[in-house]
């Protein structure tokens, strides 16, 4: 069974990870509008995210970077008047230079990223959204933030106005991209941030068009556990917007492409889209494992 989802930040890394333990034959679509560039390195944070869950080495607490790590790079770094805000790991610096130099080497994000699932063992596909830049701006009554400015230095903490994602509409799919959602027998909408992660791969219009396009039924997975998100911002980020924390938004964004929701049962399902309730906090593996194969039988119950 061919299962492509997109994906993007610490929610989507653990629903993949359960995806993954279904065994299906699994492709995932990671946005990269999180990428920045930090110290002269090229950082794709969610798709170390992704890569650490899928080859068992996250730092699952923290939900980013790696279990086991050393901070000695970050010492010296402050001790030259380095910046701290943004903290590298000892073995997550690795990854980073590694991707930095090969992308230097003119070979392409996809391709590096490819390279390093197959050496950690990864039985799933990682594609970025996009081999060409696309970066999330949030625009703040304080100004525009690029995303790790936002996200990282500033807490979340800056009221939020608007969100961009420069380079989207110029940018292509990644290769596979396009064919892995067309040819999927099920494609998934991740558990993440629909505003920060999930809409910049949305923004690729290519690939807005394969989900419109695809005879495959397209699921989303609510991020909304008990009236508000699980990690991070999205319930703090959808009050700014005025938009309601309710699984009704959820379905609302996503009109047009989802033909329908998993939602945690504590929370009221969406009107008019066929829905599925169960609990969707995921805070071991056999919850993720739990998750994904309940979606993957609500996923068959529906039709395009
Ligand atoms: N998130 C933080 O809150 N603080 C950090 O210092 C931090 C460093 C970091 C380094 C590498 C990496 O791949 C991710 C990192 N993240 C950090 C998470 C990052 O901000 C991601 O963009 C979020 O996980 C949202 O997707």
């Amino acid at each position: 069974m061919k299962v492509t989802v997109l994906t993007g930040g610490v929610g989507g890394a653990k629903f993949v990870h359960g995806l993954m333990m279904c065994g299906v034959e699994l492709t995932a679509i990671v946005n990269t509008g999180d990428d920045f560039q930090h110290l002269g390195l090229s950082i794709s944070p969610d798709i170390d995210t992704l890569l650490y869950t899928l080859a068992g080495k996250a730092n699952a607490a923290q939900g980013w970077g790696r279990q086991g790590e050393s901070w000695s790079f970050m010492a010296a770094l402050q001790e030259l008047g380095g910046p701290g805000w943004f903290n590298l790991g000892d073995m997550d610096l690795a990854l980073h230079v590694m991707r930095s130099a090969r992308l230097a080497a003119r070979e392409s994000l996809s391709t590096i990223t490819a390279d390093f699932a197959r050496r950690w063992g990864i039985a799933a596909a990682i594609l970025p959204m996009s081999d060409e830049p696309v970066a999330t701006w949030v625009d703040t009554v304080d100004g525009p933030l690029a995303f790790q400015r936002y996200f990282v230095e500033q807490q979340c903490k800056p009221v939020a106005e608007a969100i961009r994602f420069e380079g989207a509409s110029e940018a292509r799919a990644a290769p596979g991209v396009l064919e892995a959602i067309m040819q999927a027998d099920v494609v998934f909408i991740a558990p993440s941030n629909p505003y920060l992660s999930v809409d910049p791969v949305l923004a690729v219009a290519e690939i807005h068009s394969a989900l419109q396009a695809t005879r495959a039924p397209v699921v989303a997975i609510s991020p909304i556990v008990g009236g508000t998100a699980v990690k991070g911002p999205t319930a703090k980020l959808m009050g700014e917007l005025g938009i309601a924390v309710t699984n009704d938004s959820i379905a609302r964004h996503y009109a047009g492409l989802i033909d329908g929701l998993v939602h945690d049962e504590s929370d009221a399902p969406p009107a008019d889209l066929p829905a599925y309730a169960t609990a969707t906090l995921m805070q071991n593996d056999a919850d993720r494992l739990r998750v994904a194969q309940a979606a993957l039988e609500f996923a068959a119950t529906l039709k395009r």
